[in-house]
């Protein structure tokens, strides 16, 4: 069967899309339905991204599906090098990104979930709550980039096509990721990839 990977727009799903698209695999993306009983079946979390490869269930977590993707196409270059210490740099770095850097997000957009006052007030003091997490995990990426335009080592790897879609989420921020400057570098070269501006609007509008 053709893969399929379940995403929905503006999610780190995209990120699976993109990192798809540069190992040239041949797959379909389906938008899910968080609500509906089939996607439950899918992921029993409701959450995505998920790849359904045709075993007996779906692959889930994002850093584990990147990880399968490099893996699995590595004429594509996009996992770690290597050796023991590469490998373990190549795991710290989507750790950071879906243990730390992804969850400094969940307030954000989803205060209700962090607090049993849903008014306005202590919804907009939650999401506040999150501004410094946020920073601080920006921070530490901009530390990771450094003067160059890439995540891991000196070249494009999943880790870049995760964290540029995890990073414009600042875009609803008052502090963007225009304001790190190596963040910033890193967007600039990235989005001159013609394939990340394809999954880009084709996320963006594809249905189920
Ligand atoms: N630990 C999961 C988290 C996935 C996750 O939070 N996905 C978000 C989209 S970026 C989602 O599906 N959210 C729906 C929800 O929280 O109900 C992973 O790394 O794949």
């Amino acid at each position: 069967m053709t893969m399929r990977l379940y995403y929905a727009p503006g999610t780190c799903a995209v990120a699976c899309w993109i990192a798809l698209e540069w190992a040239k695999a041949d797959f379909e993306p389906v938008r899910a339905n968080y609500a509906s009983e089939e996607f439950r079946r899918i992921n029993p979390l409701a959450m995505v991204p998920a790849l359904d490869i045709g075993g007996s269930k779906a692959m889930t977590q994002a850093d584990a599906i990147l990880g399968y993707i490099a893996g699995r196409y590595p004429e594509a270059r996009l996992g770690p090098d290597e050796g023991l210490l590469a490998g373990f740099e190549f795991s710290e770095t989507l750790a950071f990104l879906t243990g730390d850097f992804h969850p400094a997000f969940w307030p954000f957009f989803t205060p209700e979930r962090f607090t049993l006052d849903n008014s306005k007030p202590a919804l907009d003091q939650v999401r506040m709550a999150a501004h410094a997490r946020i920073d601080r995990v920006m921070t530490h990426l901009d530390s990771l980039i450094g003067d160059g335009v890439h995540l891991y080592r000196d070249r494009r790897s999943v880790a870049d096509a995760y964290a540029y879609i995890m990073a414009r989420w600042t875009a609803k921020l008052p502090k963007t990721w225009n304001d790190y400057p190596n963040v910033a570098r890193f967007f600039a070269h990235i989005e001159r990839d013609p394939v990340v501006q394809n999954v880009l609007q084709s996320a963006a509008k594809e249905r189920s």
